[in-house]
């Protein structure tokens, strides 16, 4: 303590975070990473990260935009036929099965280019990107419904609902829309279902967040909006600007509407097609019974509905209030007819004093509240006086308040915008950091700031550096409900679930010429690809397929070809595809990218680009390299001889112990007898050769057979270290 000189506390924080090593996370925090456009991945208590999800933008790491099926997902992005190579994401969402987080899938929003995504948590891959049909800009989104049939994604800035259609802003009011889109997700095929989705139209308001209903109020969703007004500024030609004319009301319009009943409509054939899509009209909305609007405190930015889904807590970020409305009084006054009026548009106004629960000051800039596991506790993020507060929203009463550092947006508790949030931790995700890292120039990290919630007083435990662009928003799961594949069945296309077309088993390795394609159907292997040279002539299209054999955990192979830009993630049973036009002659190596063994660096090879027409002399010239003799072949056979009895003795411990109780052993086994099985088709062809003296050969093959030796060995030395330190038993 005196050295580093901290306090008692410091180290009791220190205490509450540390993980000691081999010891795992409880929870599993899933992060937008802003303007990156991918997902962090990290656990708590200990803030380490444990990945980066490619979702909107290439990640060269997984692969991501540099093979075929991946490139496939990031096209689906693609808008009005342009690449969009960067997303603004905002909010995950994980799948719930009756309002409890599932672990299944993952759903996050691009604001900038509105677009939604879907990333599988068996393997956190994105296998889905949606393009919102009508609107230019969307916030409020990603949120699920209590059984993830819907995923909400609302509009931000309005305009024109057609495609690439001009309308002055002059006629704003008229031609201008906002609206929220309901997109159908199919959990059995775990893809949203584009043509089975629909969008409310709504006035042009800015909608902002959103949020589904739950237990009482399922069926419902909710979403709030800013600039009412309808201003439309114009700083340059002397009009006061938009964020002077967007908050001159004090009340904004929180949307209430009922997507059940809209589903209904939709599919009996009430709803019109713009640019494709389903979208409920205003007017029948209104005529149908299925959206009312309530005015809120003005500005408001987060509407969250509480675990028991009574009521939505809604935060203006210009009021010191937090606002909880009351589903039951809302539904009351519907029933009731009872309205304050009419909006320009038609939409009945319940009155604010009819929905309203009860309204707490809480501080300045409230935005964001999520909930603890122990009943009525809720916790608000205050952007302004960078708090964090805890209240009851049941009696109104606040509780606490902490300091965070600095000017907090978004925060998150454990499974806490759920119907079963745990408690335990909060997140605070800081806009700002300031002072508080060692500085990296102008441009500052984020800071996420895990306080433990679990005593009355909230006590701050941890700042982490968010050195990826800004993370409006996370979510987090306990760590057990996820169950992730340690490996692909063999020969699958993680992109498409799929049987890959490309796949191929060991030994049905070929290369195919079909004109001016030259298609590869390759495996990789410790510490090998097949084939290891691949020929082309320039101009050919080449297309490389390539499976990963391997069924031991963590046994990745990359693949790369110099300088034509692709690259592939290779994980165990996964076959990737990378595809080019060799339009360059010229010698090329390829390689894996992973180090995955002791002679990874070994697992290399050349793609031949010839000129085209190219002929081989009549001769061939002889390969040249070291020239070996019958001592260093007698050598091979003793090294050979030395590691069998190494592998003799391994598989003596392993099948002396019930091994086959460990699915990851049995892989390794599984791994090990292929790599044995190779074995006699090298010692025929190094003792044939022998026979002729001809020792380079004789040499060569029996080095090959020591190196399947290996990596036996190696899988076997591995999998006796699991069956020690995993409490296997001798069996008989
Ligand atoms: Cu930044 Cu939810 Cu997009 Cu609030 S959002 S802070
Ligand atoms: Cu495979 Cu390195």
């Amino acid at each position: 303590m005196k050295r580093r000189n901290l306090s008692q506390q410091d180290l009791l924080a220190a205490a509450k975070t540390y993980v000691p090593t081999g010891k795992r996370d409880e929870f599993v925090v899933f992060s937008s990473g802003g303007q990156s456009g991918q997902v962090i991945v990290y656990g708590i208590p200990s803030m380490r990260i444990l990945k980066y999800i490619g979702v909107f933008t290439p990640e060269p790491w997984q692969g991501y935009g540099y093979d075929e099926s991946s490139k496939a997902i990031l096209k689906q992005g693609m808008i009005d036929g342009k690449d969009i190579t960067w997303g603004d994401t905002h909010h995950p969402a994980i799948s719930e099965t009756q309002g409890k987080y599932d672990g299944q899938f993952l759903f996050i929003n691009d604001k900038a280019n509105p677009r939604l995504a879907v990333i599988d948590l068996r393997d956190f891959e994105t296998k889905q990107i949606v393009v919102n049909p009508i609107f230019k800009s969307e916030h409020g989104g990603a949120f699920v419904t209590p059984n993830t049939d819907y995923v909400i994604e609302a509009a931000q800035y309005a305009a024109p609902l057609e495609n690439r259609k001009f309308y002055p802003l002059e006629s704003f009011n008229e031609a201008y829309r906002g609206g929220v889109t309901y997109w159908k997700f199919d959990r059995k095929e775990g893809r949203i279902q584009p043509e089975q989705s629909f969008s409310f139209e709504l006035p042009p308001y800015s909608q902002d967040l959103s949020d589904a209903g739950k237990g009482p109020s399922d069926g419902w969703a909710f979403t709030n909006s800013f600039c009412s007004e309808r201003y439309v500024g114009g700083i340059e030609k002397g009009v006061p600007p938009y964020e002077a004319g967007c908050s001159a009301k004090d009340t904004d319009y929180l949307h209430v509407m009922n997507w059940k009943k809209a589903a209904e409509l939709v599919a009996a054939g009430k709803a019109k097609k713009i640019n494709g899509h389903n979208v409920i009209p205003i007017d029948v909305a209104v005529k149908e019974g299925i959206l009312f609007l309530v005015p809120e405190a003005k500005s408001p930015h987060g509407v969250d509905v509480t675990p028991d889904g009574k009521f939505m807590i809604v935060a203006g970020k210009l009021d010191t209030h937090v606002s909880v409305f009351s589903f039951e009084k809302i539904q009351a006054a519907i029933k009731a007819g009872k309205f304050e009026g009419k909006d320009p548009y038609g939409i009945p106004v319940i009155g604010m004093r009819d929905a309203l629960e009860r309204q707490v000051s809480l501080g300045l800039g409230p935005l964001h509240t999520q909930f603890d596991s122990k009943p009525c506790i809720a916790y608000t993020s205050l952007y302004v006086d960078s708090q964090v507060a805890k209240w009851n929203y049941c009696d109104g009463k606040v509780l606490d308040k902490v300091s965070v550092h600095y000017n907090i947006g978004h925060l998150m508790t454990m499974e806490g915008d759920s119907m079963d949030p745990q408690g335990r931790y909060l997140v605070a995700l800081n806009k700002l950091a300031i002072d508080r890292f060692v500085p990296v120039g102008p441009l500052h990290p984020q800071n996420h700031q895990l306080i433990d919630i679990s005593n009355d007083k909230m006590q701050l435990l941890y700042d982490m550096p968010f050195p990826l662009g800004e993370p409006h928003y996370a979510v987090a799961i306990s760590a057990n409900k996820l169950k992730p594949f340690i490996r692909y069945q063999v020969g699958t296309d993680s992109r498409t679930d799929k049987r890959h077309p490309g796949a191929v088993r060991a030994g049905e390795e070929k290369t195919e010429r079909k004109g001016n394609r030259v298609e590869v159907f390759g495996t990789a292997i410790r510490s090998h690809f097949t084939p290891e040279t691949i020929e082309a002539e320039v101009g050919d299209e080449v297309v490389i397929n390539i499976t990963n054999l391997e069924r031991a955990e963590d046994e990745t192979h990359g693949f790369t070809v110099s300088t034509y830009n692709t690259h592939a993630s290779i994980e165990p049973g996964k076959t990737v595809t990378v595809k080019f036009k060799a339009d360059k002659e010229g010698v090329y190596p390829f390689y894996c990218t992973e180090f995955c063994s002791a002679l990874h660096l070994e697992m290399q090879g050349y793609l031949l680009v010839k000129p085209k027409g190219w002929k081989a002399p009549a001769k061939a010239a002889e390969t040249k390299g070291t020239a070996y003799t019958e001592a260093d072949y007698k050598n091979q056979l003793k090294k050979i001889a030395d590691t069998q009895a190494v592998i003799d003795q391994v598989v003596g411990y392993i099948t002396s112990v019930n091994y086959q109780d460990f699915p990851d052993v049995v892989a390794m086994v599984e791994d090990a007898q292929d790599q044995l099985g190779k074995i006699p088709d090298a010692k025929a062809k190094h003792e044939a050769a022998a026979q002729k003296k001809d020792w380079n050969q004789a040499t060569l093959w029996a080095e090959q057979v020591w190196q399947y030796q290996v990596k036996t060995a190696d899988l076997g030395l591995r999998a006796k270290t699991y069956l020690e330190q995993n409490g296997a038993k001798k069996v008989k």
